[in-house]
């Protein structure tokens, strides 16, 4: 149930809209030279650091390239939310920053549960509410007493940042932290001052925890008569910059976009090179790799409600948000609140083990996967073959200057499948615009399924076909197009 005070919220996307300007520049360079070594599949990708976004010299954008923490990123393709704090005991969404400290306290607080949970179900990193927009602070932090450090949870010893930073260390899964901009309690917020307190948070959470994956900087705010703050983000940026160059800062920052709804479905259409944003993006002009990300709830809230353990959303309904994410060019964040004794609860955790039961049984076999494979152009080595190899490092590309290409393959018996798989080699940018998947009849070539944009993975998925050979066409790329991937295979079919 959304608390009353949300009716009034000016939403992310009004705010991000109407965000005046800032005053940090960007650094200037080009590390493109350092991209193709990058994206090779499993590497620390996330070695280099990255002062500033790629960006285009002009034109469409085809030469924009994502950074080594963006690439990384993007493979990852599932991080876990966790919207934990005041809230999962006051049975709110939005708190109202006067609770009561000795209110938090869960009985059998696991962050390695939490973390557990998430590798079973396939995720590469979580993101922690640290602070939401309540105040109440999740870790001891020196610079308010509202926080953990005055409830009854461990005595006031405890740090739940700390005991998560530590499961991931444990499970070699990337953690990343949700630190509200809007801040409920802290009286500073609304002055210059709250900046210089939001920065000294961000040194904390930033120094003490090790290596922060993504910084998430939210944009609501509950619209007048509260205090509204003039943010200095680009002072944040430098901060995070300085303290973590290898963090990505998510949706009020330049490395991840938000997608635009809290469903998590992506377009249709969906650029990872889009136009520099006049603040988050300050001083550069033209394009810049800005992918999405896709934040949606398991649960009707963002956090733990008692009354909505029966309201875990359905099977269907979470293998549709992974086609419509991860399979439209988003990585999906989809939150799974821990509960007031700290835990993530069963039903939650049964419906993950679903959802991650189908998709491992759908992506199993690859009909195409070693099939023989031909192209209408191929550029010097980079054949055919190469993107139906199972292997992350090659790709299939189309000869110097063309830009409409096919590529076909021969599945050697029929094979029934409902669902293709194609994936650029991002790493050199995002280049398709139009594509067709057809397969071949007695005597011609069947359409089956159509689309735009590819970028790092697209799925489509259509009704069961039987066919021997299978052909993907490249109808339309702004340069000629690299084809990393390119799959076919059989889902169950899931209806609730
Ligand atoms: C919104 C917030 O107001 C919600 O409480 C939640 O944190 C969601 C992810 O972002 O803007």
């Amino acid at each position: 149930m959304k608390a009353k005070q949300e009716v009034s919220k000016i939403t992310r996307r009004t705010f991000l809209q109407t965000l005046g300007a800032g005053v940090w520049v960007w650094a200037a360079g080009d590390i493109r030279s350092a991209l193709p070594a990058a994206a090779e599949e499993g590497k620390e990708t996330a070695a280099q650091p990255h002062p500033y976004p790629p960006r285009s010299r002009g034109g469409p954008g085809w030469d924009v390239m994502p950074t080594p923490q963006q690439l990384a990123w993007q493979e990852a393709e599932l991080g876990m939310f966790l919207h934990f704090g005041m809230n999962t005991f006051t049975d709110r969404e939005w708190g109202e920053g006067t609770e009561d400290p000795r209110w938090f306290n869960p009985t059998e607080l696991d962050p390695r549960q939490w973390v557990q949970v998430a590798k079973e179900a396939g995720f590469k990193y979580l993101i922690l509410t640290a602070k939401h927009h309540d105040g109440f602070c999740l870790w001891p932090s020196r610079y308010t007493e509202h926080s953990v450090k005055n409830s009854p949870w461990r005595e006031g010893k405890g740090d739940v940042v700390r005991e998560l930073a530590g499961a991931c260390q444990e499970a070699r899964l990337k953690m990343g932290l949700y630190l509200s901009p809007w801040d409920r309690h802290e009286p500073s917020y609304g002055t210059p001052a709250y900046n210089e307190f939001f920065k000294n948070q961000l040194t904390e959470l930033l120094t003490q925890y090790g290596d922060i994956f993504e910084v998430w900087f939210d944009g609501a705010y509950g619209g007048p008569p509260e205090k509204k703050q003039n943010y200095d983000w680009q002072g944040y940026y430098e901060l995070i910059r300085r303290l973590q160059p290898h963090a990505l800062i998510a949706i009020c920052g330049p490395d991840i976009r938000w997608v635009g709804n809290e469903k998590g479905i992506a377009r249709e259409t969906e650029w990872s090179v889009q136009n520099a944003h006049p603040v988050f993006h300050r001083g550069l002009r033209g394009k810049v790799w800005w992918p999405a990300e896709c934040d949606v709830s398991i649960r009707p809230g963002w956090f733990w409600h008692r009354s909505q353990d029966s309201k875990v959303k359905s099977l269907a309904h979470l293998l549709d948000i992974y086609y419509k994410s991860v399979g439209r060019n988003a990585v999906l964040l989809l939150n799974v609140p821990p509960n007031d004794r700290g835990l993530i609860s069963e039903p939650d955790i049964q419906r993950l083990r679903e959802w991650r039961k189908v998709l491992d049984e759908t992506f199993a076999v690859n009909f195409a996967q070693g099939k023989p494979a031909t192209a209408s152009s191929v550029r010097a080595d980079s054949q055919a073959a190469y993107a139906v190899d199972g292997e992350g490092r090659t790709y299939w590309a189309s000869d110097d200057g063309v830009t409409s290409a096919s590529l076909e393959v021969d599945l050697g018996e029929p094979a029934t499948f409902n669902v293709a798989l194609t994936q650029e080699y991002i790493a050199l940018g995002q280049r398709v615009e139009e594509y067709r998947l057809e397969v071949r009849d007695a005597q011609n070539w069947r359409l089956i399924a159509q689309g735009t944009t590819i970028g790092h993975k697209k799925l489509d998925r259509f009704p069961e076909v039987t066919a021997r050979r299978v052909r993907l066409t490249i109808v339309k790329s702004r340069a000629g197009p690299l084809i990393r991937a390119f799959g076919l295979y059989r889902a169950p079919v899931i209806t609730s």
